[in-house]
């Protein structure tokens, strides 16, 4: 079981429905949501701290926690050393690095920020960029 964190419209949902390879779109999370293998949760409990005691908790179901950012993003919205309060080990993912704009290598220091150590995954939920490499660690990792 993994499960997913990160801002409002980072790119959770998509990434799941990509790992899965299934092709139907991302609707806004509004509610954790248990499936596939996989933990689904809002962008809002990663970006209001009231909600931080509800992931950590819901983060002992999963073997790996993925800290998604969107490339495209250049807002800072995790606080610093925020992979420090789940009980799993914590992953970053760069997401939407198809996308205009993006910037992987500062999307990768705000990962840094946010107390994640590398390997970073950089990936595209769109072209499949990179799910493989992504793919690969997961199943490296018994999940
Ligand atoms: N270009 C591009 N757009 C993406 C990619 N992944 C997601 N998106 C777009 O980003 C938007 C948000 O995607 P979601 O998967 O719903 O994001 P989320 O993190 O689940 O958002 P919340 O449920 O609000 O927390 C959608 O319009 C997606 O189509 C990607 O790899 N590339
Ligand atoms: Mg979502």
């Amino acid at each position: 079981m993994i499960m997913l964190v990160g801002p409002v419209g980072a790119g959770k949902t998509s990434l799941i429905h990509a790992l899965n390879q299934d092709s139907c779109k991302a609707e806004k999370t509004s509610s954790i949501c248990f499936s596939d293998g996989s933990i689904d949760t809002p962008g809002e409990y990663a970006q209001m701290p009231r909600f931080y005691s509800a992931l950590a908790v819901t983060a002992t179901n999963a073997k790996v926690v993925l800290m998604v950012q969107d490339a495209t993003d250049p807002r800072i919205t995790l606080p610093p050393g925020f992979a420090a309060m789940f009980p799993r080990p914590v992953v970053g993912v760069v997401t939407k690095i198809d996308a205009p704009g993006a910037d992987q290598e500062h999307t990768k220091l705000r990962l840094r920020q946010a107390g994640i150590k590398e390997p970073f995954f950089c990936v595209s939920a769109h072209t499949g960029t990179g799910l493989a490499e992504l793919t690969e660690y997961l199943i490296g990792k018994e999940v």
